[in-house]
Formats: C-alpha cells, sequence, structure tokens
C-alpha cells in the first residue's frame, strides 16, 4: 500500500465524538446569545449532530451531559440516535451547578455532600447501562479560593475515596475519565489541577481509570504534547477534550487558536501509538457567537487535517536525523509534513466516502439551518454557562 493509502485509510477511521451541549445556547457569565433554531431538548441536539456525521463522515457519537441531558427514558434516546447513525457516547457528570456544592462536591468537608456528588456519579454509570456508553468522564470544579479554607491533603483524601466508590461500580467494559483543569471556577487550588494528579488518582485506582487531556485546560505555554507522550507511554490516556484557547478555557474550535500546537499533539498521539478506539477524540466546546452546527463540523475538520498532517510525518527520515544529532533535518522533518496542505487529500477521502469534499459549503447549502431556525420556535435548552 503506498504511503497516500495508508494516510487515507487511517483517516477513514478516525472519530471524533460531538458533545451534545455544543448545540445548545452557551455564553459566559456576562451574557447568553440565543440564536434561532438552537435545539430545545436532547433528541434535537442528536438531530443537529447527525447533521455533523453526515456531512464529515467522521462524527458517529455523540457525548451526553447529566444532567442537562437527563431524559425518562435512556434506552429510547440510544435507539432514536441509532436511528440516526448515531451512538450516544460519554456520559457527562455534573457537581458544579447544584447550591449544595458552593464548597466543592466529592471534595466537599460535609460527608452529606460528598454522598449527593457521588450518588450522582453513580446514577451515570445507571444512564451508562441504559444507553451502552463506555465512558464516565468526570470532571470535577472542586477547589477553594482562599489558602487556608480548607485542608489539601483531606480533600484529596476524599476525591480517592469517592472516586473508588464509583470506580468499584463500572461494568468491565467501562472506564472513568477523569478531567484535571488548572483553574476555574475555582481560583486559589483545584483539586484535580493537573495532569500529575490525575494520573496519581488513576493509577490508584486501577486499569479502568484513564486521564482527559482536555487542550483548554494547561496554563500558557505548557507543552501539551509532552504530558500526551508521557500518558500513552504509562497506558492513561483515556480521551482528549479538544477546543482551542488564546487565554483560558475559552473552549473555542480546536484547531481556530494554534493549529500547529494541535499538530503536534496528533503526532504524539500517532507515534505513542494512540490513534486507536480506545483514546477518545471528543470535542469540548461552546459557539456562543458563531453558528454552532457548521462551527463543529469546521471543529472536526481541523481534527481531520492536524491528524492527516501528523500521519505524513517521515518517521524514517525523522529517525536518522534524530539518531545523528542532525537538528535542522530533524525539524524539517516535521515542518515539511506541517506545512503541507492536506485539504486536497481529505477532500478525496470524503469524495471516497460518498461525500462532499468540502462539509461545511455542503452543509450551507442543505437548508437545515433554515429548517430548524423556521420549526423550533421557543423553549430553548440552556446549555454550557447559560
Ligand atoms: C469544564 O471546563 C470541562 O472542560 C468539562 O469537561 C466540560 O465542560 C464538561 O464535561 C461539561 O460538563
Ligand atoms: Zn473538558
Ligand atoms: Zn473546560
Amino acid at each position: 500500500m503506498t504511503e497516500l493509502a495508508a494516510v487515507k485509510t487511517a483517516l477513514k477511521t478516525q472519530a471524533v465524538e460531538t458533545p451534545s451541549w455544543a448545540y445548545g445556547n452557551s455564553g459566559t457569565r456576562f451574557k447568553v446569545f440565543a440564536q434561532p433554531g438552537v435545539p430545545r431538548n436532547p433528541r434535537e441536539k442528536l438531530d443537529d449532530a447527525a447533521q455533523v456525521h453526515a456531512f464529515t463522515g467522521a462524527a458517529p457519537t455523540v457525548a451526553l451531559h447529566i444532567p442537562w441531558d437527563k431524559v425518562d427514558d435512556y434506552g429510547a434516546l440510544a435507539k432514536y440516535a441509532q436511528e440516526r447513525g448515531l451512538k450516544l457516547g460519554a456520559i457527562n457528570s455534573n457537581t458544579f451547578q447544584d447550591d449544595d456544592y458552593r464548597l466543592g462536591s466529592i471534595c466537599h468537608p460535609d460527608a452529606a455532600v460528598r454522598r449527593k456528588a457521588v450518588d450522582h456519579l453513580l446514577e451515570c454509570v445507571d444512564i451508562m447501562d441504559a444507553t451502552g456508553s463506555k465512558d464516565l468522564k468526570l470532571w470535577f470544579a472542586d477547589g477553594t479560593n482562599y489558602p487556608g479554607q480548607d485542608d489539601i491533603r483531606e480533600r484529596q483524601d476524599r476525591l480517592a475515596e469517592g472516586l473508588a466508590q464509583v470506580y468499584e461500580r463500572l461494568g468491565d467494559d467501562q472506564r472513568m475519565l477523569l478531567e484535571y483543569k488548572f483553574f476555574e471556577p475555582a481560583f486559589y487550588m483545584t483539586d484535580v489541577p493537573d495532569w500529575g494528579t490525575a494520573y496519581a488518582h488513576c493509577l490508584k485506582l486501577g486499569p479502568k481509570a484513564q486521564v482527559v487531556v482536555d487542550t483548554g485546560h494547561h496554563a500558557p505555554g505548557t507543552n501539551i504534547e509532552f504530558i500526551v507522550a508521557t500518558l500513552l507511554r504509562e497506558g492513561k490516556l483515556g480521551a482528549f477534550d479538544f477546543n482551542s484557547r488564546f487565554y483560558a478555557d475559552d473552549d473555542l474550535m480546536v484547531g481556530a487558536a494554534d493549529p500547529f500546537q494541535l499538530f503536534r499533539i496528533m503526532y504524539e498521539v500517532i507515534r505513542g501509538g494512540g490513534f486507536t478506539p480506545d483514546v477518545a477524540f471528543m470535542l469540548d466546546q461552546c459557539h456562543n457567537i458563531e453558528a454552532k452546527i457548521p462551527a463543529i463540523i469546521r471543529s472536526v475538520m481541523n481534527v481531520q487535517e492536524a491528524t492527516a498532517k501528523a500521519l505524513l510525518v517521515d518517521g524514517a527520515a525523522l529517525a536518522d536525523a534524530q539518531r545523528t544529532g542532525d537538528v535542522l533535518a530533524a525539524n524539517a522533518v516535521i515542518m515539511d509534513a506541517y506545512n503541507t496542505d492536506v485539504r486536497p487529500l481529505l477532500g478525496e477521502v470524503r469524495e471516497e466516502l460518498g461525500l462532499d469534499a468540502d462539509p461545511v459549503s455542503a452543509y450551507r447549502r442543505s437548508g437545515w439551518a433554515e429548517k430548524i431556525a423556521a420549526e423550533r420556535v421557543g423553549g430553548q435548552q440552556a446549555g454550557w454557562g447559560a
């Protein structure tokens, strides 16, 4: 098989999971700008997600968020998704919006609040059983705003105790994906602030506990691809929450702020053997001012472009240059791949899949945006930040 044929074959296997909350209205603490046609319930979110998959051919699963996507019958919702060529993906817990969680959830000093948080996580595993989801995604907003507010060590003990109870509940083919974030909404200390803390807890819990790397969750200048390479080497990279940032956890379209960083991340994924279904490529984004569905389509395309470039790295030439210490030749191998325009290649891949070479233009011509704006009047669901 030629190199390009192998690259095309690999690209046809790639799947990017879209988040239900990206389809809903969202904003910052300053304002949520409602958009016409936005979904009013989880089924309409799946209708929109089906459009992303129909035009990209690379977004077959949708992450749910509980309670934002709470329904009476999760089995029926899974069937609804299946009828649209989709599968329900990761179940995202929410221990950050109840008033009880003001001082934390699973790390809270009050055992009754910790119990409530763990019960919510166990409910999410029940939902996984109903939807057939394999992944429970855990992001804790837990932390403190002032030195002395609570004891750092005791909060780690509470976290470990709560996670162990949930880990015990997981089925043989289910995973717990623990996400870290260096700040926000806590401003002095976050209980899972970095990859090391997430890794340490996952190591203690066992093989079904893995780390989520959210690309917006690092201090500026962090070498994220180093974290990716290290977690892969330790067998503890479970998923990405892909997005883009200029300053903090901006949740912008992945690849829009720093496509070179996304390429370097994808290179380390491929180099480390992580280009497999064991590493979930999820989006975790909010489209506060731009049209949501085309923004999600563009995000999927950005992940595909970074992946295509990373697949084009000449591994043999790179290894030679590295072995001989030829710095400029080694860097040139990386830059040659990054500077390759892979849009024609991806256009061919899409056409070979029976899709339009340009998913965004094809979506714009489809009339879906006009259709949902006319039909979905009133009752729009609040999403992230609303
Ligand atoms: C919050 O900043 C985190 O990125 C979460 O991963 C994400 O927003 C959450 O999973 C949605 O509930
Ligand atoms: Zn995230
Ligand atoms: Zn985030």
